[in-house]
């Protein structure tokens, strides 16, 4: 069943990401997020930091990956990989790894601003002919959509943290610069509280 999702648009009616994920973080229960580099991990640390968060800060195209490998050594928790477009293009070919392993407790959201804008909004193959959710069905994933309307993101929560995974999530979002919301930037410790968390 669709959920309320309090979202905002730009003047294009473009789905503002800042708003959409701190909606979504809201509505994790105790989900775990595990974050790709750029604009996602700021994302979610500006919903508000948890122990139950695993930012990336580089390891560009491994965020999906790790999210298998959390979903696997935690079967009793959903897990939720909110990444980029670039990131999730980096690591294209883990979808069929993930699709393989099949984990039913595992959802990937793609945060698509079609750019690369931690690096200055270089523009990535997901503004052209790439399409990203089409790929991860080749892979094997039976749930896959593309979200980019107001009526269409209603889905999302119930896609991410209620539907037998893996799911793969395209959200198109607006371009933009929202501040950097900096969690800690020490990866070992935040892979120590991630691990002392569950
Ligand atoms: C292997 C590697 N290549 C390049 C970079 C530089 N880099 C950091 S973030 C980024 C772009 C990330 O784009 P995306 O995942 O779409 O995130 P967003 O647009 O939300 O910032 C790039 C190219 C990197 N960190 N690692
Ligand atoms: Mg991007």
């Amino acid at each position: 069943m669709d959920q309320q999702v309090k979202i905002s648009v730009d003047e294009q009616g473009r789905l503002r990401r800042r708003p959409l994920v701190a909606d979504l973080v809201s509505k994790r229960d105790d989900a775990l997020l595990v974050t790709g580099l750029g604009g996602a991990t700021y994302d979610v640390a500006a919903a508000g930091d948890s122990d139950k968060n695993f930012y990336f800060w580089g390891g560009m195209g491994l965020t999906a990956m790790t999210g298998l490998g959390v979903a696997i050594a935690q079967p009793d928790r959903r897990v939720v990989v909110i990444t980029g477009d670039g990131d999730m293009m980096m690591g294209i070919g883990s979808l069929a790894t993930i699709a393989s392993a099949a984990p039913s407790n595992l959802a990937i959201l793609v945060l698509d601003n079609e750019r690369f804008g931690e690096t200055g909004e270089q523009i990535g193959l997901s503004a052209g002919c790439t399409d990203m959710a089409l790929m991860a069905k080749g892979a094997g994933f039976e749930t896959t959509a593309t979200l980019s309307t107001e009526e269409e993101i209603g889905s999302l929560p119930g896609l991410l943290y209620k539907t037998p995974g893996p799911v793969f999530v395209v959200a198109k979002v607006a371009p933009g610069n929202d501040e950097r919301v900096l969690p800690s930037t020490d990866g070992a410790y935040l892979t120590r509280r991630f691990r002392d968390a569950l």
